[in-house]
């Protein structure tokens, strides 16, 4: 793999004003998606006393969150979990650990782990894991190698971060793809070949707030400087809005509609890329077809949007390419069918030619595929356990497009016992019953069937007071080494220890390499996690400790690949599908029993789908609000940044307060059928009539432990259930119904 080592030339250590300097990468503990460049300070005793932004690392160019320059304050919190913990399975819920050493931790782990192996089978154990921290690679390995293949455990419904969008590409690409805000190169915005999209038609994402997915929300106001006009889709006012050349607020969970209106209105009026369609995709006509099934005054009666606004969206992708898809969370959550949502939204920009072209959709390529979200060590696993994974009789696609396994198809056998009994959990990197999962009532009384819970966290957490049997005391990052191999438009970052462990604290990667060795020896050769991250970035050419000197590592990028053979393993030009065209009717769809064509499905529940319902509950409930100074559920626990958000909130139209009788400040509460939850009310015309947006991941760390630190209370997942779309991804937390009342303690 050709590769750019962006960080050569500037020095891993250096002194300032008696301290030292290290530049290393963010991420997670605590929690972040992004690997930000950094440069930490540690003053002579090793404390870190400062963190900055590296502007040597193009990712970030300087720039840093609030989270970041909060380290400090994280490294030092009195409520780190210092020591392995036990407590008896019957104490669960009760704050009774005690503290045992690591070798204790690891015997009692590996004993009763292999004892349930021989009873029942690997795969009665499940390892788990949250939202994409550094860990993916190391606890694959970790369940691979101990021979289950249920890794991914009880967290959202449908996977639905990330993964609908990706099984949308994967099914018409035959690969990955996003907006080209020159993150493939060095030089960034001043790199010659690129050039800033058009047009960037940003839909279900808070990019400011969020950096989501790998894309920081600064490179969209650099294109707006450069002059990329920005179309804006999203129920709220954002401050992107307040900038935008267009706005468009749908109802949620239709903007799968509003893209097949597009679509129709693209063919209808040839404004698609013809040339590009010939040469390049495959089932135009049958697209053609399908989308004359979405007229204007149809999908404007769907969405709640005017037609002009759906026709000027249209007109200006055409007329002020190149044009860019920035999409977000929405476009996974807020209606459940949402793989044929993103394959109808890629449609748009697929017909219009802005395919791995500058200023357009971009497909770089991945270092290791398997470092972000592929997994890392399947070769450890037979092909006869790897059948038993549960779920892909029902959901195909989870047996080759990832390795998780649907969480609520997981949540049923540990409920049943069937088709085989689950009996242990290996947790690491999540909190299900205060963030990731719907229905946590639900999963805290499925979870409390398993014999055995394990817990690998940095800090005490409502699930692991809940649940842990042996709790694990992970480091942050600045205590240990690694590599972040992100998301997006992949690099390799070292992450560099400028401290040590606090307590008995260890990294994950450690933790992972000690436990895999006694499960498997042959599958963790290392005798040190620095070996082992050789091993991992062997594709960029590089040794840990040379990445350390260079870092971060770029692979070489080249826009119209397709036209050179560089998508394909046979290097034949065309895109890595059956067809080697991009499939707009989509073959790998039709082989698992879908359609492959794009649709959209009404949003359920939802005013349409079930009008009883939306006559008892009028509000659409969007859940999630990301906040500058929280991680989901992390960060609660931190002085200075639960100074900014005290309280979970929820927000409202002035129209809506007045009809429902509430007003701001009011602690209101949520209920539906699904369940309720009470919060702090701001009221605010930013949000859509019609809508309430809320935070998730609360709960009061300062609280009582045995009331699992009020999270219950608080919990707006109490009011989400689980319901994923027909190919097994998609869910609807960002388009639930609920009503209002003034909460009454
Ligand atoms: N209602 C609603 N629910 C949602 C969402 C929403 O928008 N609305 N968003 C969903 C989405 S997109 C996601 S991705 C999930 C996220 O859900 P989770 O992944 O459960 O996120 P966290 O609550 O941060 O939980 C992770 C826990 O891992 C621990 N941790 C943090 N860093 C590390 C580390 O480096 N090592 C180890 N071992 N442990 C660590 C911390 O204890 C933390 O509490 O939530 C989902 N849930
Ligand atoms: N600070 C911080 N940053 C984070 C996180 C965090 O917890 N804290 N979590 C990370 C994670 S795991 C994720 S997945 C991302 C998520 O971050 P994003 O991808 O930005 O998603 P959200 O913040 O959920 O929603 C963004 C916007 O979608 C709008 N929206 C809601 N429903 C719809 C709809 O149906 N259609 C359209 N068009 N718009 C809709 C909302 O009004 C909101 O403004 O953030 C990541 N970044
Ligand atoms: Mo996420």
């Amino acid at each position: 793999m050709e590769t750019i080592a962006a960080g050569q030339g500037f020095p891993l250590h250096t002194r300032k004003d008696g301290e030292t300097v290290t530049r290393t990468s963010a991420w997670t503990a605590p929690g972040c998606h992004n690997g930000c460049g950094i440069k930490i300070h540690t003053d002579d005793q090793g404390n870190v006393t400062k963190i900055e932004g590296d502007e040597a690392t193009p990712f970030n160019q300087g720039r840093l969150c609030a989270r970041c320059f909060a380290v400090p304050d994280a490294l030092a919190a009195d409520d780190r979990l210092l020591y392995p913990l036990k407590r008896a399975r019957e104490d669960r819920g009760k704050d009774k650990f005690e503290r045992i050493t690591w070798d204790e931790a690891y015997d009692l782990i590996e004993a009763t782990f292999n004892d349930i192996k021989e009873k029942y089978g690997a795969e009665s154990v499940i390892f788990q894991q949250g939202t994409g921290r550094d860990i993916t690679p190391y606890i694959t390995r970790l369940s691979w190698s101990f021979g289950s293949p249920n890794f991914g455990g009880v967290g959202q419904s449908g996977d639905s971060c990330y993964l609908p969008r990706i099984a949308g590409m994967v099914g018409t690409l035959g690969g990955f793809w996003l907006a080209d805000y020159s993150q493939q190169f060095v030089d960034r915005f001043d790199n010659p070949e690129w050039r800033a999209p058009g047009v960037i038609f940003n839909v279900g994402v808070n990019l400011l707030v969020s950096n989501s997915d790998g894309v920081m929300g600064y490179w969209m106001v650099e294109c707006l400087k450069r002059g990329s006009k920005l179309i804006n889709v999203d129920p709220k006012i954002t401050w992107l809005s307040s900038r935008a050349d267009l706005v468009l607020r749908p109802r949620p969970g239709t903007d799968g509609a509003l893209a097949m209106g597009m679509i129709n209105y693209l063919i209808e009026n040839d404004l698609y890329d013809k040339d590009f369609v010939d040469k390049w995709c495959y089932g135009f006509e049958q697209l053609a077809e399908r989308a004359k099934e979405y007229p204007l005054s149809k999908v404007a009666a769907i969405t709640w949007l005017a037609e002009d606004d759906i026709v000027r969206a249209t007109r200006m992708i055409v007329e002020d390419g190149p044009a860019a898809l920035q999409w977000g969370l929405a476009a996974d959550s807020s209606n459940a069918e949402a793989v044929p949502a993103a394959h109808a939204m890629q449609t748009v920009f697929q017909i219009t030619g802005n395919v791995d072209v500058p200023g357009g959709m971009i497909m770089p390529t991945d270092i290791l595929p398997g470092g972000y979200a592929g997994g890392w060590g399947r070769e450890l696993i037979s092909q006869e356990q790897l059948a038993k994974k549960i779920g892909i009789k029902k959901y195909p696609m989870y047996a080759f497009a990832t390795p998780y396994t649907e969480s609520e198809e997981v949540l049923k056998v540990l409920e049943s016992g069937e088709p085989y009994e689950l009996h242990a959990c290996w947790n690491q990197t999540m909190n299900p019953i205060s963030c990731m999962a719907p229905e946590p009532e639900r999963v805290l009384r499925a979870f409390q069937k398993l014999d055995f819970f394990v817990d690998v966290t940095p800090y005490m957490t409502p699930t692991t007071m809940a649940l842990a049997d042996v709790v694990l005391p992970v480091c942050l990052f600045p205590e240990r080494n690694g590599v972040a191999l992100t998301t997006g438009s992949q690099r390799a970052a070292a992450m560099v220890k400028v401290t040590e462990p606090r307590g008995e604290s260890k990294s994950d990667q450690q933790i992972n390499l000690e436990l895999g060795k006694r499960f498997n020896p042959k599958g963790w050769p290392w005798d040190t996690v620095e070996e082992m991250f050789t091993e991992m970035i062997k594709p960029t050419g590089y040794t840990f400790e040379e990445l350390c000197e260079v870092s971060p590592v770029l692979p070489a990028f080249q826009y119209r690949k397709y036209e050179k053979g560089l998508l394909r393993p046979d290097g034949q030009p065309g895109f890595n599908t059956s067809t080697g065209r991009i499939e707009l009717w989509c073959g790998m769809f039709q082989s698992i029993g879908q359609d492959p064509l794009p649709y959209y499905e009404e949003v359920r529940p939802g005013p349409l789908a079930t009008p009883d319902l939306y006559e008892k509950y009028p509000l659409i409930l969007t859940t999630g609000v990301r906040r500058w100074t929280t991680f989901h559920s992390e960060h609660r626990n931190m002085p200075r940044m639960r100074a900014i958000v005290k309280e979970p909130l929820a927000q409202m139209n002035p129209a809506d307060a007045e009809k429902y009788g509430v007003k701001d400040n009011d602690i209101v509460e949520l209920y539906n059928n699904n369940g309720k939850a009470h919060m702090r009310l701001r009221v605010t015309p930013e949000i859509m009539e019609g809508n309430i947006q809320t935070d998730h991941a609360w709960w009061f760390p300062e609280g009582d432990p045995e009331d699992l630190y009020g999270v219950m209370d608080v919990n707006v997942n109490n009011l989400c259930e689980y319901d994923c779309g027909k190919h097994g991804f998609g869910t609807n937390i960002k388009a639930q119904l609920c009503a209002v009342r003034k909460y009454e303690e």
